[in-house]
């Protein structure tokens, strides 16, 4: 069997989803290493001594090891879907909104989802900040179906991750804000064929074990 590259991930990590999510989209099968993140496995810390998913250790001599998911996202979208790099709006301005909303909503995504009483401001605070930045995304979009123009693109699945999280942290109130392109669009990626195949459900990798293989071959959506 061909070698396939390897993916260190963790179902339920953001930046491992939207790795996921890329390599569905460009076509690009690899062997799934699902990880327990209170227990690394060695290899993959050898591989990444920052000990963060996803990591993708590409197959032959395709390239370095790779430990940022948006760097895995290029990686994977540049093999295959390069249109999602560009169109209406560039790849440098598709990464200046990827770098600017992970600088202002993460922190506050975090502040909201694991309040605790040691915050420094209260619930509602964080979650209206971030609401915010969802509302200028929601306004750019001027009611076309994703982010940028009317079909998917890089900067779309680079924050889906995030904005579910957010939404799901209280769902009722989330449908009740005024921001009904970017309520549509969530709900479109909670459906696509590509999120689903994305949160698949692994068993933990252990070395001796057959591998597994993340089979997107057949492609989705
Ligand atoms: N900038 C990194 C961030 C990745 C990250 O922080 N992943 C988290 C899981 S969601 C992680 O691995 N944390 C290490 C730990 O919890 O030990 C990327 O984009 O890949």
């Amino acid at each position: 069997m061909k070698q396939l590259p390897v993916l260190y991930s963790f179902r339920r990590c953001p930046y491992a989803i939207r790795a996921r999510m890329s390599l569905i989209e460009a076509k690009v099968s690899v062997e799934l290493r699902e990880v327990v993140l209170k227990e690394k496995p060695q290899e993959m810390v050898e591989a990444s001594a920052k000990g963060t998913v996803p990591v993708l250790l590409p197959s032959g001599d395709q390239g370095e090891v790779i430990d940022e998911s948006l760097e895995i996202m290029l990686w994977a979208l540049t093999q295959n879907n390069t249109q999602w790099l560009s169109g209406p709006v560039t790849l440098s301005k598709q990464l200046e909104i990827i770098a600017d909303f992970e600088k202002s909503f993460k922190p506050l995504l975090d502040s909201y989802k694991y309040h605790d009483d040691q915050s420094e401001h209260g619930r509602t605070q964080y979650q209206l900040e971030a609401l915010e930045i969802i509302k200028q995304l929601n306004d750019g979009m001027k009611n076309s179906d994703y982010l940028t123009c009317s079909q998917p693109r890089l900067v779309d699945i680079a924050l889906f991750p995030f904005i579910r999280q957010y939404a799901h942290v209280d769902m009722d109130w989330f449908s009740r804000q005024n921001v009904k392109s970017i309520q549509e669009w969530l709900y479109r990626w909670l459906e696509s064929d590509c999120f689903k195949l994305a949160m698949q459900k692994f068993r933990v990798w252990k070395p001796d074990q057959e591998v597994t293989v993340f089979d997107v071959s057949g492609g989705m959506r």
